[in-house]
């Protein structure tokens, strides 16, 4: 029994209930989602995940202590609205972990060297390369079940393309609070546009007072990147979030979206899950301030500069000054 309407039966109407029978032949981690009036039933977030864990023991699938599930999913919504615009492709403005975005994820919680397992599906419309700090993992198992064993190898970045599963497995040796997120950084975030020009660098100083008059909300952003908004405080919109937020024990995280934390702690009962809070750093574990000379910047390769390179190989290199040309199109 497999679902697809109007190919292996009647579609599903309002008000109806189909009955699905099938066996749970093979062990691993699946997804499921509509295939009537998919692009609109998918942006509204309807999906779900499905673990078949092995009845006798499996050569490839190893016993864990912890067994992590997140299934990938996102939503495009003008903040203020209560309805996802079924219409976008791929400029999503809302990247979720099970429907939930940064800040308001839950930490991975592991007690020091357990071996733990993570498996993240992908039913977004993007590939989410999944990154996680402090420790290094191998893929066991992928959408067609468990890997080979010896055909896994360390990583610390795994892409998951769209419709696929990765199942990653890893001891947690190292104590901390350790970063894990979606590597594109436009996914570390919360709702903002992506058609507004870079700010970086403009004197607005003159400018904002003008028009202000005009607009007198008007403010300027962006000119020293876009961290400062997390030290904005306007009201915002409901359904939706600020664009970089989560206090830290320093500070703002300065994130959104696809973000959470690994929390490793030796001293953590083998079943709690609860978030042992922030971790406490032993001397000398932490970066600190330099407060010596700084080296002068180098502007250009002058004779001096230890980039430039001796006279004899610069007369054989081929240096030509071209002028610049504006890639058109
Ligand atoms: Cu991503």
């Amino acid at each position: 029994m497999d679902g697809v309407a109007g190919l292996n039966q009647v579609a599903v109407h309002p008000g109806k209930t189909f009955v699905y029978e099938f066996e749970a032949k093979r062990p691993g981690t699946f997804m499921y989602h509509p295939h009537a009036d998919e692009m609109t039933q998918m942006a509204m977030g309807m999906m779900g995940f499905w673990v078949t864990h092995p009845k006798n023991e499996h050569p490839w699938i190893s016993a864990v202590d912890r067994d992590y599930c997140i299934l990938l999913n996102a939503f495009d919504i003008v903040p203020g609205s209560e309805t996802p615009n079924i219409m976008t492709m791929l400029d999503f403005n809302l990247w979720a972990w099970n429907s939930r975005i940064f800040p308001g994820i839950a930490p991975l919680v592991a007690r020091k060297n357990d071996r733990v397992r993570v498996r993240v599906g992908n039913l977004t419309m993007t590939n989410h390369p999944i990154h996680v700090h402090g420790i290094e993992f191998e893929v066991t198992g992928t959408d067609g079940g468990p890997t080979r064993p010896e055909s896994r190898w360390k990583e610390v970045t795994t892409d998951i393309a769209v419709g696929q599963m990765r199942q990653i497995e890893f001891l947690a040796e190292e104590e901390g609070d350790w970063a894990m997120h979606c590597h594109k950084s436009h996914h570390s975030m919360n709702a903002m546009g992506h058609d507004v020009p870079t700010m970086i660098g403009v004197d607005h100083r003159g400018i904002t007072e003008k028009i202000r008059k005009l607009v007198p909300d008007y403010m300027v952003m962006g000119e020293r990147g876009m961290a400062d908004m997390t030290e904005m405080t306007m009201p915002l919109p409901d359904n939706t979030l600020p664009m970089m937020t989560g206090d830290g024990p320093y500070g703002s995280v300065e994130m959104g979206g696809m973000f959470s934390m690994l929390k490793v702690r030796a001293d953590l009962a083998p079943d709690d899950y609860s978030d042992p809070g922030w971790y406490k750093h032993p001397e000398g574990h932490q970066a600190y301030e330099y407060n010596g000379d700084l080296p002068e910047l180098s502007r250009q390769l002058t004779p001096g500069n230890s980039l430039m390179a001796p006279k004899s190989q610069l007369a054989s290199a081929h240096f030509k000054a071209v002028k610049p040309t504006r890639h058109k199109g």
